[in-house]
């Protein structure tokens, strides 16, 4: 039988206690995700190819959900903000909840009819992720963008689309604010 737990969450820090599993994802090997590769290979050698962000899960054995925290460093390649690689999940009704404890993002969504959405991650905000949209997040602010999230453990990955392709939509900042504009490397 499985019994329940409080699980403690620091909303600064990420930090999940008990956790169950974490991994890291630093730069090199966000190489697709980015428009300018130049200068993403500059950053890894001279910052020492920095975390971007680090996801940390409470799961249990036999449970219909899990959660976790993921934690954004700031940055950005060329003005185009450190995010996640973004993707749909492989049971396309599956959905999920993202709810900002610290820090200033933004949420990126697309349909799979090719709608984006934009939802602000700042902290409070729970974000609802529909079944089959695709999501991507952005930190878009000078701090750690501390976020949890929430997901049945069926719901699965699915990067295919969202690797080869990119989102239709970029979130940059080219001095003058954070603004949406397209992605020159769309192809429907
Ligand atoms: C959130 C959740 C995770 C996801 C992570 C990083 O924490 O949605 O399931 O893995 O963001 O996003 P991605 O896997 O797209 O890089
Ligand atoms: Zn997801």
């Amino acid at each position: 039988m499985l019994l329940p737990e409080g699980v403690l969450i620091n909303g600064m820090t990420g930090a999940v206690s008990p956790e169950t599993g974490k991994y890291t994802k630093r730069l090199s090997e966000l190489s697709e995700v980015f428009q300018d590769r130049a200068e993403l290979d500059r950053q890894v050698a001279e910052k020492g190819d920095p975390i971007v962000y680090e996801v940390v899960e409470y799961k249990k054995e036999g449970s219909d959900i899990f959660f976790g925290t993921t934690t954004m460093e700031p940055g950005n390649v060329n003005g185009e903000y450190y995010m996640t690689r973004g993707h749909f999940h492989q049971r396309r009704d599956m959905g999920e909840v993202y709810y900002t404890q610290s820090g200033h993002g933004v949420l990126l969504l697309e349909s799979r009819d090719g709608r984006t959405e934009v939802v602000r991650m700042d902290p409070g905000v729970c974000a609802f992720i529909p079944p089959d949209w695709a999501h991507r997040s952005i930190n878009v602010g000078d701090e750690k963008l501390v976020f949890v999230w929430v997901c049945n453990v069926e719901a699965g990955h699915d990067y295919g689309d969202i690797l080869k392709r990119g989102m239709r939509k970029l979130v940059v900042d080219r001095g003058e604010g954070l603004i949406l504009v397209d992605n020159p490397r769309f192809a429907d």
